[in-house]
């Protein structure tokens, strides 16, 4: 049986990857960082009692700033494949935390390679890093593939490219299995609610249910290639199936704009709307609603609007990948379009705007929580 150590399990990505390993037969053991709520909405429904006789899913506190904590639980654990998912990954975020993010998403990978190598586990841990095309940034070649020159836009981004440089350096100078996907967006109801696609999503839910009036959002013309997590994270293991390491990019090939991932949340709700204004004038204003998803709106009700405050002092406007070596070398295709992904969003998340409004109806307070 093998055994993988995946950081960031309790995120999206980990928590679709644990899942998918367990599929696979794997003992699972998921670093989780101490906070003062349990923070494991993600992987409650695999989380097992450690009491029970031999469990398959494992949970150690721990921190991708904490070498010895790092040290020990690679000691402990002695793990065949180790995925770094962990990492402050919002990117507008991280010009606000610099120095944290570059500590956990660059110098983090940095001590999780070095305490395989101190362990001499060098020869039998093989290592995934979640690089991102926001390595691309301020973007030098339409679509972006592995050959595409980098240009980082964002404190994220530059501590990424450490975190991608040194999985190749650790590759080349100790001949470890150690490899970078270099992975386009990718979203799922399980996505952090503060990233673009989500916050819409259930934005707009809250909005058909009637619990929230308007959305704010940033910049609406950015365009992203965006995929579903679950296709995503079997390419991370497939990555690490291979005879020789080698990194790849990961993608659809398909990109649309933020307006547009607007226009289709709100179709699935049941709401027509148009588009009009420029820049920080421009709303999304209501011109049909059809089935019963959507009570709370009326036509004419301007749903959507900007707020400068959700612009980035550098932004990323457009990113498309091509994933023609992963379709070519490991038969990877993604089998979930953008369409299909945000409707599974909406769904879900017009059920938890339904139950709230029914709490709310009966008298009980629901919090909202925005940004
Ligand atoms: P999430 O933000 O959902 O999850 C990040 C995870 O990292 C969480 O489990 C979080 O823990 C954990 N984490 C944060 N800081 C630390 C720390 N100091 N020590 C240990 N763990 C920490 O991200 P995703 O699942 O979406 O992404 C997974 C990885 O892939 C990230 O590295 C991201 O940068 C990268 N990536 C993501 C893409 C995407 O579109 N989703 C695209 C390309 C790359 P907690 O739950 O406690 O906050
Ligand atoms: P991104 O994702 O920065 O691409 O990083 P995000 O969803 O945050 O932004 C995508 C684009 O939408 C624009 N935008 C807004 N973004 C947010 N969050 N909130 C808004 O209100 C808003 N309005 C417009 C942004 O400016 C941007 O252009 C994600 C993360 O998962 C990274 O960890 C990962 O590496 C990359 O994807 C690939």
């Amino acid at each position: 049986m093998k055994k993988a150590l995946i950081t960031g399990v309790t995120g999206q990505d980990g928590s679709y990857l644990a899942e998918f390993l367990l599929e696979k037969g794997y003992e699972v053991h998921g670093i989780k960082r101490r906070a003062s709520l349990f923070n494991t909405e993600r992987v409650d429904h695999i989380y097992e009692d450690p009491h029970n006789e031999n469990p398959q899913f494992h949970l150690h506190y721990g921190d991708l700033t904490d070498t010895s904590n790092l040290t020990r639980i690679l000691q402990e654990v002695q793990p065949d494949e180790v995925y770094n998912l962990g990492a402050q990954s919002h990117v507008a975020v991280s010009f606000e935390s610099p120095e944290y993010t570059a500590d956990v998403d660059a110098i983090g990978t940095l001590r999780l390679l070095e305490a395989i190598r101190f362990l001499g586990l060098e020869k039998k841990t093989r290592f995934y890093q979640a690089s991102t095309s926001e390595l691309y940034g301020l973007v030098q070649e339409i679509p972006q593939k592995e050959t595409t020159p980098f240009y980082p836009r964002s404190p994220y981004a530059v501590a990424k490219m450490y975190a991608y440089w040194i999985t190749v350096n650790y590759r080349e100078s100790y001949g470890m299995y150690a490899c970078n996907g270099i992975l386009f967006n990718h979203e799922s109801p399980r996505r952090g609610e503060t990233f673009v696609t989500r916050k819409i999503t259930r934005g707009i839910a809250n909005i058909a249910q009637g619990l929230e009036k308007c959305l704010y959002l940033g910049n609406m013309d950015a365009l992203r290639d965006w995929g579903h997590a679950k296709d995503y994270v079997r390419m991370q293991w497939m990555m690490l199936q291979q005879e020789t390491a080698e990194d790849f990019v990961i993608a659809t090939g398909k990109q649309i704009s933020v307006r547009e991932f607007v226009r289709m949340s709100c179709k699935e709700a049941g709401i027509t709307v148009e588009f009009s204004g420029e820049g920080v004038d421009e709303v999304a204003t209501v011109t049909a609603v059809v089935g019963d998803n959507a009570p709370g709106v009326n036509v004419g009700d301007v749903i959507v609007k900007v707020d400068p405050r959700y612009f980035r002092p550098a932004e990323v406007e457009t990113l498309l990948g091509d994933p023609a070596n992963a379709k070519a070398k490991l038969g990877w295709v993604p089998e979930i379009t953008v369409e299909e992904m945000c409707a599974e969003m909406v769904a879900s998340d017009l059920e938890k705007a339904k139950q709230h409004a029914l709490l709310k109806k009966h008298g009980y307070s629901v919090a909202v929580a925005k940004e």
